[in-house]
């Protein structure tokens, strides 16, 4: 399967990692849109949030999210603030089928998003 978050999960493609663990890793997103702009991961190849269900699937959410606000603290934006993003397949704006949360932070946000 050709899909960069797996390559880089697996080690085949280099990324710049803020968090990991056997579950779900964090990186530095290469076309960032705010001053911090990290990618939270899970390892499972999983297309989009529509493929997700189930109690697993739920599981999964909690963890992708609380590991979103641990990494917040991480990089001292618990003051500031910052959002979470969920791009969803096309109109969602979704360019790579393998789920993340986008973390961002280091300047104001507008609303609404574009
Ligand atoms: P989305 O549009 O929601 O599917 O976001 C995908 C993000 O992934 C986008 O902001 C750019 C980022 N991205 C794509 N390829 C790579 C890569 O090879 N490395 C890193 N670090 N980020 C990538």
């Amino acid at each position: 399967m050709d899909c960069i978050f797996c390559k880089i999960s697996e080690g085949k493609a280099s990324a710049n990692f803020v968090f990991q663990n056997d579950d779900i890793f964090a990186i530095r997103d290469v076309h960032p849109i705010a001053p911090t702009h990290i990618l939270i991961i899970p390892r499972k190849h999983i297309p989009s949030l529509m493929e997700l269900d189930g109690a697993e699937g739920s599981a999964l959410i909690s963890k992708i999210v609380s590991t979103a606000v641990e990494v917040a603290k991480k990089v001292s934006l618990s003051d500031s603030g910052f959002r979470l993003v969920w791009n969803v397949r096309s109109d969602g704006g979704q360019t790579v089928g393998h789920i993340h949360l986008h973390l961002l932070g280091g300047r104001q946000m507008k609303w609404p998003p574009g």
